[in-house]
């Protein structure tokens, strides 16, 4: 027997799926929620298809119902051979010209769009803001053309303006999706270089994925890209051009975990400058929002990443075990006072406004 449940079981999946869904929508995350110019021309295109593919749907799913209600075999009829026709001209003429200019009014502005975020002309222009983007297992790094700066994992640019980006891969394939900025982009081993642009309306901190299965921690590939007003972008490419890396830190440990640093670590990591070695830059290291694109930047995650990288991102490119367990103690006092610019650090967060 079925109880009131049963009959309402479709009611609950369906709310069930509702609220599930409802969770997809993050602020910074969301191709739903647009806070650029390529995310917002996307967000139109779907809109645009969407509604025809409801207007197509209402109009197929009228005539079926008026068909199946008003042709109904009826009782006494049940020998009855209705009139049959072949051929209509003028119903012909209709199904076949409204469904053209149906894909007519999806085709242009795809096409527009398709070219207009494919235009990085503007790189060329001599003030034009270059960066090229460089994807490896399972890090991202950003190297600002003709600057001599660099970062890794979190990218800073300025709002308001086109930032061009020029993608590559150290490695195998990846992508670049910032979905609530712009659109995605793969980047490709090889001399395969892709460009798209950035342009982001408003301050904040915008998360992005790498879109690509490339390997065990694709899933834990993430980084953040961090939109300040222009003046504070240029007061941050000041701060980057001016990081003296042998900076001597103020603790005593701190100190000692600099030249642990310096012994064990400078052969993949670089602070200052724009290389980008074996492992990510760590130049404004203290600033960060997460430790490897994941962790939240604790001292102790530090620690647990220094002694064993592997547990946190399978497969990734940084040997375990180089130093003790009190050495990584050290050096995690050492990185977490890198603070080379404080541009960027009041600039609220994701999720801070829901
Ligand atoms: C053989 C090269 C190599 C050596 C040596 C190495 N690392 Fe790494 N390191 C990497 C790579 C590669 C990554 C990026 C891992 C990832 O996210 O996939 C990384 C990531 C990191 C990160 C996270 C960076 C970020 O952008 O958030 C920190 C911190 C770090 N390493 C510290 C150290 C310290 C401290 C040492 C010395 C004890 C060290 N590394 C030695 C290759 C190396
Ligand atoms: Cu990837």
């Amino acid at each position: 027997m079925r109880g009131w449940m049963g009959k309402f079981r479709s009611l609950f999946l369906f709310g069930a799926l509702t609220l599930i869904l409802s969770g997809c929508g993050v602020d910074n995350l969301s191709a739903l929620k647009p806070k650029g110019y390529g995310a917002e021309l996307l967000l139109d295109l779907m809109i645009i298809s969407i509604a025809i593919m409801i207007f197509v749907f209402v109009i197929v799913m009228a005539i079926y119902a008026f068909v199946l209600i008003r042709y109904k075999q009826k009782k006494g009829q049940e020998n009855l051979i209705p009139k049959q026709t072949e051929g209509n001209k003028a119903l012909e003429v209709i199904w076949t010209v409204i469904p053209i200019i149906l894909l007519l009014v999806l085709a242009v502005p795809t096409v527009q769009a398709t070219f207009d975020l494919a235009d990085t002309s503007g790189q060329d222009d001599e003030n034009a803001i270059t960066i090229d983007v460089i994807g490896n297992q399972y890090w991202w790094h950003f190297n600002y053309a003709g600057q001599e700066i660099a970062t890794s994992q979190e990218l800073y640019i300025p709002t308001g303006e086109r930032v061009y980006l020029n993608m590559k891969s150290s490695d195998v394939i990846h992508s670049f999706w910032l979905p609530s900025i712009a659109g995605k982009m793969d980047t490709n081993p090889g001399e395969n270089i892709n460009s798209m642009y950035l342009e982001a309306y408003e301050e904040g901190v915008y998360w992005g994925h790498c879109a690509e299965l490339c390997g065990p921690s694709h899933s834990l590939m993430d980084f953040r890209v961090i939109a300040v007003s222009p003046d504070e972008f240029d007061q941050w490419v000041e701060d980057m051009k001016n990081v003296d890396p042998e900076a001597t830190p103020e603790t005593a440990s701190a100190q000692e975990g600099q030249e642990l640093f310096n012994n064990n670590c400078m052969s993949c990591h670089a602070i200052g400058g724009s290389s980008a070695g074996v492992g990510p830059n760590l130049t404004n290291f203290g600033n960060r929002e997460k430790i490897a694109g994941i962790m939240d930047p604790s001292k102790e995650n530090l620690v647990d990443w220094i002694t064993n990288p592997d547990e946190i991102k399978p497969g990734n490119q940084m040997p375990a075990n180089i130093v003790s367990k009190e050495e990584a103690s050290k050096i995690a006092d050492y990185l977490l006072q890198l603070k080379h610019s404080d541009v960027g650090t009041d600039v609220p967060t994701r999720n801070t406004d829901e």
